[in-house]
């Protein structure tokens, strides 16, 4: 071969010839649970290509859509170079450069004289979806006098594990790899939203294992994965779950041992869910009565069934209850605690079952505020203020806006994307009437847009991060090149601003590398060797311990059918302790908004805001579009690609028509976090459960309008 034949043929290959190396790094696009393993070709400090990781833990080698377009990501043309500082309007987009050190006093600065005037609880800490930065943040709140931390998790996965927590005392996992007869994925579509775990269906499936998808979307894991798919109207499944309770009550085929040993509340259960007819049943869910009667007989048969819920049934006002509902069915199968069933979650480690314990809390605790005013929402979301040390977010848009209980005149906000709130102009609005505003964020967003002092953070290929996966397994990975532009990672950020504000507190100044090894100190791992190794380590650890080996950890001690921390509110907040069906919808008119409008059913190609500028992924989908039956379309004259609207009583968008059997006749699926077109400008700010202050992003009613002018 000829020298440049050979360059050429080499020109993809690492090695001295070619200047590429291959570094290990970790994707952080979607949720924490995968967080695949990345091989990044680098050439002169530029990624040129992504890999997955061959034998990594979550992915074995494999990217998803979203993985793949990580260098796209990171390379976003938007991305946010320096520090800059506001010198136009609010929303008015006039900034100007300015050096960290500049940027840094004058957090310190604003930050100081707002607690100086206010209190410190005037000050708001927040994050959006990132993750990995959390503890440090929720210290650097403490730590600076504020209980007001809020998080993304306050629309998340948070709703799902405070009712596990209700019902049976920690957050529980499902085993769907110790094959159970039959797993019913309650609104699961991990094909989509999880992968690892869509894996573990496909695998399952595999094995003889017989499935049942209950989603009204008509869903790739329901097509893919389901023997039996039940398909009942959104926001109904309060009432499904407790006829078919009933049912089993009534069939002689609860474990009625378990109860008696186990169960909390059994008595008044029974006699709530004997109302529960199945004639109401096909009215109220729209599920045929042989299919309620089925699913009731898989269930209630099964030597062992997995009842698995998702987040999707807590995004609902009736979220908490209808969850409950949802996962009762296991205790009153005795189908807990063994495998094949549902097992308790592992202790958590930087939001991650690590499988060990990790003194996360105490590094977050140990500085909590003493005699602190209470957190935002917490008079309005007793439950939620019980169970979650965090405040309510979406208590955040109307505290600030009333003053009432007290005001909240600062934010300061890491990943804080304000079209995760529901109308979301008014976190803007809030955002405006304060006095101080500083968000850090990789990309120019339109919060940003709003803040005094915008901040560079960079990406996971440019920063370190210790993470923890099933089984015992720690990763400490290493910056695969350096952070682009003047970028910081938000550790550094958050104690260089620990530092500005000039608080006592030594150990967060010091930064993560410190931070961490002092949250590991009684794991039996050496940090610096696992980062040396540049891959997943294995620790060697006791057995964990089971379900009934340790106390229960509700009030009574048992699995709580009726729960007693709810019952505290029964009478205050008008809360039901029991798992009773509560009609979803909000009250506006059905016949001008005939429709049940979902949103954010995920697509294979969007993470909320963070993926919708990135073109490949983009191309997937290239206009906000609506999910619409191809019955409603004919029904309305909508052709695919039509412009419509999408109308409630809070809002309208404008969106393209995509007519698939995915939705349901009736019902329509619209993905959120699109600058153009908003789902979240559709939904009313008091749009909420009581019990969790969970918005309602999934049952609402609606209209759609065909515009004039078709493109
Ligand atoms: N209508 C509707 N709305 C929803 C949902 C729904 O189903 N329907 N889902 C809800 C759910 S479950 C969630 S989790 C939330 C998601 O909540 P969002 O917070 O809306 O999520 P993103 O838009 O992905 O990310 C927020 C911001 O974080 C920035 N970011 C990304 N990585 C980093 C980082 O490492 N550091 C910093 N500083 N910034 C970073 C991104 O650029 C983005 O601006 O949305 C909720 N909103
Ligand atoms: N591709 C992709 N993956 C993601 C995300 C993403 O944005 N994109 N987001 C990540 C995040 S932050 C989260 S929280 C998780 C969420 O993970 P999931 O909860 O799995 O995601 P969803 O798609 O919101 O909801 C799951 C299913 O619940 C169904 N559902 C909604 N309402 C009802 C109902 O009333 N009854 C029944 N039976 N089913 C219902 C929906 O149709 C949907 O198919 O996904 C994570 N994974
Ligand atoms: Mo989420």
């Amino acid at each position: 071969m000829t020298s440049e034949l050979e360059r050429l043929c080499r020109a993809k290959i690492p090695g001295p010839e070619t200047g590429i190396e291959i570094r290990h790094t970790m994707c952080d696009i979607c949720t924490p649970g995968p967080q695949c393993g990345v091989d990044a070709y680098v050439k002169d400090g530029v990624v040129i290509k992504v890999e997955g990781t061959p034998g990594f833990p979550t992915n074995g080698g494999a990217l998803c859509t979203k993985g793949a377009a990580n260098r796209q990501y990171i390379y976003r043309p938007d991305r946010i170079q320096t520090p800059m500082r506001r010198v136009g309007k609010r929303g008015e987009d006039k900034f100007e450069p300015i050096s960290w050190d500049e940027a840094m006093a004058e957090i310190g600065a604003r930050l100081n004289g707002v607690k100086a005037q206010y209190g410190p609880e005037a000050v708001a800490f927040m994050t959006g979806y990132p993750k990995w930065y959390r503890p440090w943040l929720h210290r650097l709140a403490y730590s600076f006098g504020s209980p007001n931390y809020f998080t993304e998790s306050s629309t998340c996965h948070r709703a799902e594990v405070m009712s596990w927590q209700l019902t049976y005392g920690s957050e529980m996992r499902p085993d769907v790899l110790g094959m159970p007869d039959v797993l019913v994925g309650w609104g699961c579509n991990p094909l989509v939203s999880a992968y690892p775990m869509g894996r573990n269906y496909l695998k399952y499936r595999e094995q003889g294992g017989t499935t049942v998808i209950i989603d009204p979307r008509r869903t790739p894991t329901a097509v893919q994965c389901a023997d039996f798919y039940i398909r009942p109207r959104t926001g109904s499944d309060g009432y499904l779950a407790n006829t078919v309770a009933n049912l089993i009550i009534q069939n002689g085929w609860a474990d009625e041992a378990f109860i008696r040993d186990y169960v909390h509340g059994y008595d008044a259960y029974r006699e709530m869910v004997s109302a529960y007819t199945v004639d109401e049943a096909v009215r109220i869910t729209g599920v045929p009565a042989e299919d309620i009667l089925h699913l009731a007989r898989l269930i209630g048969t099964a030597k062992t069934a997995l009842v698995q819920p998702s987040n999707g049934l807590t995004h609902h006002i009736n979220g908490i209850p209808t969850h409950r509902a949802v996962i009762c069915l296991n205790a009153l199968t005795g189908n807990v605690g063994k495998p094949g069933t549902i097992l308790p979650t592992f202790e958590t480690a930087v939001d991650m079952a690590a499988g060990f314990h990790t003194r996360e809390e105490e590094f977050i605790q140990e500085r909590e505020p003493a005699n602190a005013k209470p957190r935002v929402g917490a008079q309005r979301f007793p439950v939620w203020a019980e169970l979650v040390p965090e405040a309510q977010s979406m208590d955040l848009i109307r505290q600030s806006l009333s003053g009432d209980p007290y005001p909240i005149r600062a934010m300061y906000a890491h990943g804080v994307n304000h079209r995760m709130y529901l109308e979301s102009g008014r976190l803007l609005d809030a955002a405006d009437a304060m006095d101080f505003v500083a968000a850090a964020d990789i990309f120019w967003t339109d919060f940003c847009r709003h803040a005094d002092i915008v901040l560079p953070a960079c990406t996971s290929f440019e920063r370190s991060e210790v993470k923890c996966y099933a089984g015992g397994l720690v990763n400490y990975t290493s910056p695969a090149i350096s952070p682009l532009y003047e970028s910081r990672d938000d550790v550094a950020i958050i104690a260089a601003t620990a530092e500005a504000l000039g608080l006592d507190d030594r150990l967060l100044r010091a930064g993560y590398d410190a931070c961490v090894k002092a949250m590991f100190r009684d794991v039996p791992v050496d940090l610096d060797q696992v980062k040396a190794a540049g891959s997943p380590q294995k620790l060697s650890l006791p057995k964990a311990p089971g379900y009934f080996d340790t106390p229960i950890h509700t009030p009574s001690g048992k699995i709580e059918l009726y729960s007693e921390t709810i019952a505290k509110y029964k009478d205050s907040h008008g809360l039901d302790p029991l798992p009773a069906y509560e009609a979803g919808y909000d009250p506006s008119d059905g016949t001008v908004y005939p429709m049940c409008l979902l949103t954010g059913g995920r697509i294979p190609n969007a993470v909320h805001s963070r993926l919708h500028d990135v073109p490949w992924l983009r191309s997937l989908r290239p206009d906000p579009a609506a999910d619409i039956n191809p019955e409603d379309a004919q029904r309305l004259g909508i052709r695919q690609g039509d412009d419509i609207d999408l109308v409630t009583e809070t809002g309208r968008i404008r969106v393209k028509a995509n007519l698939t059997a995915v939705s349901a006749p009736g019902e329509i699926n619209m993905y959120h976090g699109y600058r153009q077109a908003n789902a979240n400008d559709l939904i009313p700010l008091t749009h909420l459960d009581p019990y969790s202050g969970f918005p309602g992003f999934k049952q609402l009613r609606c209209r759609i309008e065909k515009a004039e002018v078709q493109p």
